[in-house]
Order: structure tokens, then C-alpha cells, then sequence
């Protein structure tokens, strides 16, 4: 399996959740690891910004944790004409893992599974139906299976499939008998060749290396009889030529496939439904990129994922549990993901993670490339929005005092009103866009609440959306049956937040707030941020009911 580690931020990603993403993967792979930069969901206007600003293309778009078929070992596939010849599916067998071969036409593609049981059913044949199968077997294929070589084969070769041994004696009363379109195997020259022939036989195979005469031949053109010779004597031959029909009259045809990007688990649950030993396993192309069995799903190694910027179930991937947790890198609180094995853990009070990564990089012994540096710091100064938010910390000033002029920033202050005006794409966005671009569910107790956050730089801009905006907000928490819903309109200069908010426990948010319009709306002039103002008093409140 590729031992890739993806980094990934939380759900409903923001500047700081990509940059740290993008950031700790260069890291690691600076330190010899091979990680890849994630993302849970679509960029805002203010990422979008920074990346381009910084060069970075979009990181991988990720929605699940779990492994697919592509991401762990399977086995080599081994492929086989379908126009082969039991025989050659035999020799072809010893070496397939998993004792399967699949089958493809002409133009590549797959079109049928031969294991050994279809092989060795053919042993359990009545001699009709063991001829029915030979008389598919071309003048070519018996050749190849016998070691033989064709002297004279007609261009429309036709055989019953039926297959005699002639050791007869030429006054011999058996033949008498009818070879019409028989195969005969036979070790006699001259005389017996060519009574053969007028008995209606369709394809000679003379053993031995015996001698087959310039007049037999000619007769064989005139009696549309294939001749073939081989040195092998005539008991080899006869163990063989039953093998000489194409795979493709025995194969199994109804094929159970997967593709690569399937989740294992849901491949494993699949499986216990047939009772197949390899299955396919197709790419988007419809190309057969390799071979599952059981086995496989039964023992692989986990996605492994390093959690940036957040450590709760809820903002993090899909089925995170089902993931092998590398590290986690955080400035929040500690979250409800747990692991069964010790990680990297590191989370400290700062006002973004990619203070923490910064620190990381020193403490690693390297130095952010320009690039990096200026994701590190745009990240910095969209989380504390411009130093001014109240988890600002000395070291986010530090590490951005530190990154600056490695990122060729001049300006500290007038690059942090750049990033933070370009967050402001209200007018272009629709009220759902607006909400859930950075919408964050939190569970407290019985309760469950939605909170929402946008930045603005006038005020207009709210007025000009609020009436569009409340109604579907107010559709919103119906919809999901949240307790409480909020959207927090937060000044970019941080002068300030206005409130709308929705559902059974609005009154909380009215008791809260310093200015309330009506119910379901209001403004506060110290609260800008959600996680260390808006939310520790809504806990508070909620624990205490
Ligand atoms: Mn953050």
C-alpha cells in the first residue's frame, strides 16, 4: 500500500483549516513522509484569495475517510485471451494468484473469469459434450496444444469435435464405422492416412514424427482434411488434444466486479453475498487494475490522516473513526476523536494553527519557503482576524513578525485588510451559500445548535441581503431541527457582530447579546469571535438548564 498521509482540516474549511492543511503536508514531506494536502469541501472567497496570492493549486477534495480498493495491496491480475485454449489457461493458472484468470476480447475487455474448478468441470463431460466443445477448436489451437505443426489446413476449417486413436488394422470390421468430420490421431503412414480421409475424417494428426507423403497432402487438399504432425508419440497427444478448445466455452460469464474507488468495507459486505475467489477490480476506464479476494479486505492498512484545526467528531471527515490517526494539530478545545494508540497531539493556546505549524517547521530544523510563509501568515491573519480577535496570542504575533518578510510581505496591516476584504463576496452568494460556507454544529447536552459566520465591510451589504437572508435562515433550522440557529455578520475591523438567529431557544441569544432588534435579531459590539466569546456563554447557559 502507498503509505500516503493526507492532511486534512475540518468540515466547512476556512483559510486556516486549507493553509494548515497545505502547510504541515510540505512539511512532511520535507521530512521524508509522503502526505497530501485535503480539503472537506468548497474554498471561501478569502482561501481562494491567499492560494492564488501564494501559488497553490485547490488541495484534494476529500469526503470519506475510509480505504478504498485503490489504496491497499491487491493482487496482480492475470489476463488471458478468451480465444486461449484450456490448455494454455492451464500453464497460465500456475502462475495466477488466486488460481484465476480473466478473460478479455479482442478490444481488451473483460468479458469472463476462469478458476480451476471451471477447468476441472470439464472432466465430469459426457464424450458428446467433450466433442460439442472440441469442435470449437481451430486447426491452430490443436497444433499449439500437441507441439504439432500444421503441413495442410483447409481455409474453412470444420471438425464434429469427436476424436479417435486408429490402430485398426485396414480389414479390421470397426471401420466400417462413420468418421465423418472425426479428428483421428494416428502413427500408421501412407495406406491408413489416406483410408482416413475417405472415411470423411476432417483433421489428421499423424504421431511420432512419422512421415506424411506428398501424395497424402494432396489428397488432404482435395478432401478439405487438415494434416498436422508432431514428434510426440501418440499417448502424449491424446492426453492433451482434449484441452484444445477456447476458454471461452467454459469461462464463468456473469462477472462480479468492483471498481477502484469503492470503500473496502462496503467491497467485504458485498462479498460475503457470492462465493467467488478473485474479483476484479476495474479502474475508470474499465481496465482491470488488479485482483481482490477475501483476504484482502480482511487485514489492510487504514488511511492514516493528521486532523488540522479541529479534533471533533463532527467537523471532521467522513468516518474518521474508521481512519488511522497520525496526528492531530489544534487550537481549539480537545474534541471527542480517540484513538487506541498513542499520536502526535499537539494543541496549544493560540489564536490559529498555523502559529502551531510555524513553531513546527523551526522546531523540525527547517525554514518555510516563500510560499509557505505567506500561507502560514495569511492563515494567522484571517484566524485573528488582523490581531484584533480575542484569542490572539503573543505567539500568533510572533510567528507572524517571523513570516512576513520570509513571504515578502511588506505591510502586515495593509496585507491582512486585503485578505480579510476578500471574504466579503456577499452580494455574489446566495442566503444558503452565506450560511453554510461556514455553518459548525456543536452538541451540548440534549441540545443541538448551528452557528454560522461571515465577515462584512459595510453595512449596506447586510441590509441589502437581511430580509432574503432571515426568511431562509428561519427555513433552515426547521429543516434540520436544530435547537438554536445563528448567523454572525462579523465587522472586519472588528467593530462588532450582528445576530440572526432561529429556533426554541432564541431567547438565549437575545439574553446574551447587547442590542436586540427584535426576536430574532440583534447586534453585539465586543463579540466577534464563536468559539471564544459566542460560545462559552451559550455552554454555560445551556449546561445550567
Ligand atoms: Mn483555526
Amino acid at each position: 500500500m502507498k503509505n500516503t498521509i493526507f492532511v486534512t482540516g475540518h468540515k466547512h474549511p476556512d483559510t486556516d483549516s486549507i493553509c494548515a492543511a497545505i502547510t504541515y503536508a510540505d512539511m512532511l514531506r520535507r521530512c521524508g513522509k509522503d502526505a497530501v494536502a485535503c480539503r472537506l469541501g468548497p474554498l471561501n472567497e478569502e482561501t481562494k484569495f491567499v492560494l492564488k496570492k501564494f501559488h497553490q493549486e485547490n488541495p484534494l477534495l476529500l469526503n470519506d475517510a475510509r480505504s478504498t480498493l485503490g489504496d491497499i495491496d491487491l493482487d496482480q491480475p492475470t489476463m488471458i485471451r478468451q480465444e486461449a485454449t484450456v490448455h494454455e489457461a492451464w500453464d497460465k493458472m500456475l502462475h495466477a494468484s488466486n488460481r484465476s484468470l480473466f478473460a478479455t476480447n479482442e478490444a481488451g475487455d473483460l468479458t469472463g473469469i476462469v478458476t480451476t474448478s471451471n477447468l476441472s468441470l470439464v472432466r465430469m463431460k459426457t464424450d458428446q459434450e467433450v466433442s460439442e466443445l472440441m469442435s470449437h477448436a481451430s486447426a491452430e489451437n490443436i497444433a499449439a496444444t500437441i507441439d504439432g505443426t500444421i503441413l495442410y489446413a483447409p481455409a474453412e476449417f470444420w471438425t464434429s469435435g469427436e476424436v479417435h486413436i486408429i490402430t485398426l488394422h485396414s480389414d479390421s470390421p470397426d471401420l466400417t464405422a462413420d468418421f465423418t468430420g472425426c479428428i483421428c490421431i494416428l502413427s500408421d503412414s501412407d495406406n491408413k492416412q489416406r483410408l482416413m480421409m475417405r472415411k470423411g475424417a476432417k483433421c489428421l494428426v499423424v504421431t511420432c514424427g512419422q512421415n506424411v507423403s506428398a501424395d497424402v497432402l494432396q489428397e488432404a487438399r482435395g478432401t478439405g482434411c487438415a494434416v498436422i504432425t508432431t514428434q510426440s508419440d501418440t499417448m502424449h497427444v491424446a492426453r492433451g488434444i482434449l484441452e484444445s478448445y477456447p476458454i471461452e466455452y467454459v469461462m464463468t460469464r456473469n462477472i462480479i466486479c468492483f471498481r477502484a474507488d469503492e470503500f473496502v468495507d462496503d467491497v467485504a459486505a458485498k462479498m460475503t453475498k457470492s462465493r467467488v475467489r478473485s474479483y476484479p477490480v476495474l479502474d475508470e476506464k474499465g481496465h482491470v487494475v488488479g485482483a481482490v479476494s477475501r483476504y484482502h479486505t480482511l487485514n489492510y492498512r487504514r488511511r492514516e490522516f493528521v486532523l488540522v484545526d479541529h479534533s471533533a467528531r463532527n467537523q471532521a471527515i467522513n468516518n474518521v473513526e474508521e481512519a488511522h490517526i497520525n496526528a492531530i494539530i489544534d487550537h481549539h478545545h480537545i474534541g471527542n476523536i480517540e484513538t487506541t494508540y498513542p499520536i502526535f497531539y499537539r494543541n496549544q493556546i493560540c489564536g490559529c494553527t498555523c502559529t502551531i505549524i510555524s513553531n513546527l517547521y523551526q522546531e523540525n530544523g527547517l525554514l518555510p519557503d516563500k510560499d509557505m510563509s505567506g500561507l502560514l501568515l495569511s492563515a494567522i491573519l484571517s484566524d485573528t482576524m488582523n490581531f484584533r480577535s480575542a484569542t490572539t496570542t503573543d505567539l500568533d504575533r510572533q510567528a507572524a513578525a517571523w513570516l512576513a518578510p520570509r513571504a515578502g510581505v511588506k505591510d502586515i496591516d495593509r496585507y491582512a485588510k486585503d485578505v480579510l476584504s476578500a471574504s466579503v463576496a456577499l452580494k455574489d452568494s446566495t442566503p444558503h451559500e452565506i450560511l453554510n460556507r461556514d455553518l459548525k454544529t456543536y452538541d451540548i447536552g440534549k441540545y443541538r445548535l448551528a452557528i454560522g459566520q461571515a465577515a462584512y465591510s459595510r453595512m449596506e451589504e447586510i441590509q441589502a441581503l437581511l430580509p432574503q437572508f432571515r426568511k431562509n435562515l428561519e427555513k433552515e433550522q426547521d429543516d434540520q431541527k436544530v435547537d438554536l440557529m445563528v448567523m454572525m455578520f462579523t465587522n472586519v475591523n472588528a467593530e462588532g457582530t450582528l445576530f440572526v438567529y432561529y429556533g426554541p431557544l432564541s431567547y438565549i441569544v437575545t439574553d446574551i447579546i447587547r442590542t436586540k432588534f427584535d426576536e430574532h435579531f440583534g447586534f453585539d459590539p465586543d463579540i466577534i469571535s464563536r468559539k471564544q466569546q459566542l460560545m462559552p456563554k451559550l455552554s454555560a447557559i445551556l449546561q445550567s438548564m
